[in-house]
């Protein structure tokens, strides 16, 4: 299987996460990709490759032209403004409240996130914009007749909205692809988002569309980020009736009770019979992930590698969560050799 990569990546490199009340070194950091990619290297999963450059358009097809604009500037204006720290919002347009967009950098940070926990810093829109390079160059290998393709995207992107940053995530990497395969000839796209968060952004993003079927499974948000949003009873909404499903899972769920819900959406997306799947691949499922609460252990990475395999789809891998580094690269490329063991 090949692999798209960009050292880019490290352009994102924010020194502080809110946590806990405490600013803290980011869980979301280079390190991340760089031990995936020295596993891809290990075990010799495929060629590595540096992603083409398809532009602002593919992004825009999917975000908000505001909200990207304002991803460009967010540091340079928070500089400007004075501040010492990484741009981080402190005020939100709560219910009840006006949503127009305010002049004030600070008020745009609340207007465009959707958490607080994600600070912009330097280089932060230039690694967001590559890693959706990143992801787009993966969908165009899929277009060139690839049976799969690891986009090892960083930042990860399935919390990003329409025009929402937060939860790590500025441009949705697995929608842009979505789109970008919708618009060079496929007629329907299934993405299953296996990170242990609720892929928020990329449901909210085909909401109301019946040519993206999107399946999560995910730590109830009851109990677990992004807290608003990822019910069960949210289906779709109008020609997307339907299209959405989610399975919210309880803290200690095990790979048993995961794979349940795991084989139910792989009938769904056999039914639904897409041109291709994309996979939001987020390893923070693991057992000692350190901001999770799901139980699987590496060889279950493996073996839902294999059962995705046998849908038989042209598939793309997207790179999102998993922050147990560590093992961040065996359990992402478990998945990935799982899936190739199948094939
Ligand atoms: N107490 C992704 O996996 N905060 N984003 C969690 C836990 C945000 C995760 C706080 C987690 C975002 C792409
Ligand atoms: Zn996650």
């Amino acid at each position: 299987m090949e692999t798209i990569f960009t050292e880019r990546h490290a352009l994102r490199n924010s020194r502080t996460e809110l946590f806990g009340g405490q600013l803290v070194e980011p869980f979301e950091r280079p390190s991340r990709a760089e031990y995936i990619i020295d596993r891809v290297r290990e075990v010799a999963l495929g060629p590595v490759n540096e992603p083409d450059d398809f532009g602002m358009a593919p992004i825009t097809a999917i975000h908000d032209a505001d909200f990207i604009a304002f991803l460009q500037v967010a540091w340079p204006d928070w500089q400007a403004a004075g501040f010492k720290g990484e741009a981080m919002p402190t005020v939100w347009p709560a219910r009840r409240m006006s949503h127009r967009i305010p002049t004030d950098v600070e008020g745009r940070l609340g207007y465009y996130a959707l958490s607080g926990e994600t600070a912009i810093s330097e280089g932060t829109w230039e690694a967001a914009y590559a890693s959706a390079q990143v992801a787009l160059t993966g969908a165009e290998r899929i277009n060139q007749g690839a049976r799969a393709v690891f986009s090892l995207c960083r930042p990860p992107g399935h919390h990003a909205a329409i025009d929402m940053y937060g939860g790590y995530c500025f441009v949705n990497n697995a929608a842009v692809a979505a789109q970008h395969l919708l618009d060079t000839g496929a007629k329907r796209i299934a993405i299953l988002d296996v990170d242990f968060h609720h892929g928020n952004g990329t449901q909210d993003i085909f909401d109301a569309r019946d040519d993206v079927l999107f399946i999560s499974l995910h730590g109830d948000p009851m109990d677990a980020f992004p807290h608003f949003l990822g019910h069960a009873e949210e289906t779709g909404t109008g020609a997307g009736d339907g299209y959405t499903i989610n399975y919210p899972l309880p803290p200690k769920t095990d790979f048993a009770t995961w794979r349940a819900a795991l084989q139910k959406a792989l009938a769904q997306i056999k039914d639904y019979a897409p041109d291709a799947l994309i996979v939001s691949l987020g390893v923070d499922t693991f057992e000692t992930d350190p901001i999770s609460f799901f139980k699987l252990k590496s060889d279950d990475f493996t073996t839902y590698g294999a059962d995705i395999a046998t849908l038989n789809l042209p598939t793309l891998f997207v790179m999102e969560g998993g922050y147990d580094i560590a093992e961040i690269g065996v359990n992402a490329v478990n998945v990935l050799q799982g899936f190739e063991g199948a094939s």
